[in-house]
């Protein structure tokens, strides 16, 4: 069975998670075939990308698979991890690639959204970051792509609580560029898809990969990098990361 939906019309190319029954967690096999349906965009020439659930239900992402989080003692997001591959394709992909969000997003389905280079939201979205649920450590890049578009006050409400922002909030902070009603949703994301459609490809490329660099370009030197692994290998080889894995598949509340 597919985990995700496919059109392409328009050049316009729609990419949509129909794994409803783990609520369209972000698995390796469901980032397999998101990864290749964007090289099939790219290869089509893609003037857009719209990121979707294909169902209409509560949840459009509930995040990385945790069933397929290593247990313990591992570095749960490494630079191989499927769903940092996913960000990086996304952030990469020579056209603007659009979220368009009905339901709750979780963890790293959260850090996707942001990735993304437009967010639209109905009034039932919500946007969570759950390290600190699970008891891991988030990543470095994950850390800056958050605190490239959000304020750090908001950052670390997010990251410290693990509790959703609400649509109207979201609209307020910067997650979402616009929130609309439910019946406006597609419309209004697919208006922006084909508005891209009719601009100049190589100039929307150029700006896209300009603004990826120039906002990625965190001069670190290989000191601070070192203390910062160093502070997330303390997290992943403590207690709290086998507790917060454990508890989730426990269907349990974990205690920390
Ligand atoms: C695997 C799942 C998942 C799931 N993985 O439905 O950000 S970080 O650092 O934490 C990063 C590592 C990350 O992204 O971690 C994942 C963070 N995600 C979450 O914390 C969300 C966990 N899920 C939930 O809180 C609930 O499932 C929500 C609120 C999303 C939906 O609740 P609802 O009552 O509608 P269930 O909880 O009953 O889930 C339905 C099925 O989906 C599985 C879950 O185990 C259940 O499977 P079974 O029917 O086989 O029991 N599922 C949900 N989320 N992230 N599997």
């Amino acid at each position: 069975m597919p985990l995700i939906k496919t059109a392409f019309a328009e050049s316009i190319g729609t990419i949509a998670f129909d794994r409803d029954a783990k609520r369209n967690a972000l698995s390796a096999g469901l980032i397999a075939e998101t990864l290749a349906a964007l090289d099939e965009f790219k290869a089509k020439r893609a003037r857009a990308i719209v990121l979707r659930s294909a169902g209409t239900g509560k949840v459009w992402s509930a995040g990385h698979d945790i069933d397929e989080l290593p247990k313990a003692d591992v570095d749960p997001l490494p630079y191989s991890d499927p769903l940092e591959q996913l960000l990086r394709a996304v952030k990469a992909f020579p056209a603007p690639v659009i979220a368009m969000v009905r339901g709750s997003v979780w963890g790293g389905a959260c850090d996707l959204v942001m990735a993304c280079d437009l967010v639209y939201g109905d009034e039932t979205c919500a946007f969570a970051i759950t390290p600190a649920k699970l008891g891991l450590p988030y990543n470095v890049g994950g850390f800056l792509n958050f605190m490239s578009r959000l304020p750090l006050n908001v950052v670390k409400e997010m990251f410290f609580s693990a509790d959703p922002i609400s649509a109207d909030r979201a609209e307020r902070v910067g997650i979402v560029n616009r929130i609309v009603g439910a019946t406006e949703l597609e419309q209004t994301v697919y208006g922006m898809a084909r508005t891209f459609t009719t601009r100049s490809a190589a100039s929307i490329a150029t700006s896209k990969e300009s603004i990826r660099v120039l906002s990625e370009s965190a001069p670190i030197n290989p000191t601070t990098f070192e203390y910062l692994h160093g502070l997330r290998r303390d997290v992943y080889f403590g207690p709290d990361y086998h507790e917060g894995t454990a508890a989730f598949l426990e269907k349990r509340p974990p205690k920390f």
